[in-house]
């Protein structure tokens, strides 16, 4: 009986493995000089607390309109949820698992969280975009992407929080979209919660602000691509708003 269970849980890591390996999320983040430990996937929510909002697979999500877009599956609020402190025009630093995409991508959000973080849910927050890298040169399938600098820069990007941002809770959201593969996109979005300190009073127009889903469609050319039958371009254009630099 024993011997049996243990072999029933070794074969669950055992195929778990391979999915595990072929993508990801971000598990750490670094604000200034402090280090923030991310959610532990695969493992219970229960006594776990981090700044970042629970997320289960690293799997990506394929569809632009997914109802899990915002915060990534399943995005929910931890028991023992925590917030950074930041002072704007902090640099933050999200750290990936060792990452195994370089096409595509990488977009950093914000949204106000006006009730508090910890009681949004996250597909009603309006995001604006503080930092967005896409095809930086060359061409579609061997130029260099965001996320291919992203893994040159040890599977890290750092971003800096607008100086002039008005204080007050604020989700940040990392995301990467995943273009190598012709039939579908790849998103790997991912999410943690913000106490903004500062004297700043700029806040976006709403003309920056989107939800999620809500900000992508399946039309964008961003979004639908086949890079191999465009082998030759060099213009990408990266999905959603324009970024708000405050
Ligand atoms: C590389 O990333 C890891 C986290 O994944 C971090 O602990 C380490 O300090 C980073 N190395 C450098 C040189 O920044
Ligand atoms: C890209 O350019 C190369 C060299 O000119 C050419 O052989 C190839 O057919 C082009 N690819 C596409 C998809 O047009
Ligand atoms: C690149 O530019 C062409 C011509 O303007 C356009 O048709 C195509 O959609 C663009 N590609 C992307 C990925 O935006
Ligand atoms: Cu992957």
């Amino acid at each position: 009986m024993q011997l049996s269970l243990a072999f029933a849980s070794l074969a669950a890591v055992v195929l778990r493995l391979p999915q595990v390996s072929a993508h990801g999320g971000v598990l750490s983040y670094k604000f200034g000089d402090t280090t923030y430990q991310g959610f532990v996937p695969y493992n219970t929510p229960v006594g776990q607390s981090s700044i970042q909002r629970e997320w289960d697979t690293y799997n990506p999500i394929t569809d632009p309109t997914d109802a899990s877009l915002s915060c990534n599956i399943d995005g929910a609020t931890l028991t023992e949820q925590l917030s950074a402190t930041v002072a704007a025009g902090t640099q933050v630093t999200a750290y990936w698992n060792a990452w195994p995409h370089t096409i595509g991508p990488v977009m950093v959000y914000m949204a106000a969280c006006p009730s508090g973080c910890s009681n949004a849910d996250t597909s009603t927050l309006e995001f604006f975009k503080i930092d967005q890298a896409g095809l930086i040169s060359g061409n579609l399938v061997t130029g260099l992407w965001g996320m291919g600098e992203l893994v040159q820069n040890n599977n890290s990007w750092t971003s800096t929080i607008p100086a002039s941002l008005s204080p007050g809770e604020y989700m940040i959201r990392h995301e990467l979209l995943a273009i190598h593969t012709s039939d579908q996109p790849q998103f790997y979005p991912e999410c943690a919660q913000l106490i903004i300190t500062g004297s700043g009073t700029s806040t976006p127009s709403s003309s920056y602000l989107v939800t999620f889903p809500g900000a992508y469609s399946a039309s964008d050319p961003g979004v639908t691509i086949d890079i191999y039958a465009n082998e030759n371009e060099t213009n990408y254009t990266i999905p959603g708003p324009a970024v708000w630099s405050g």
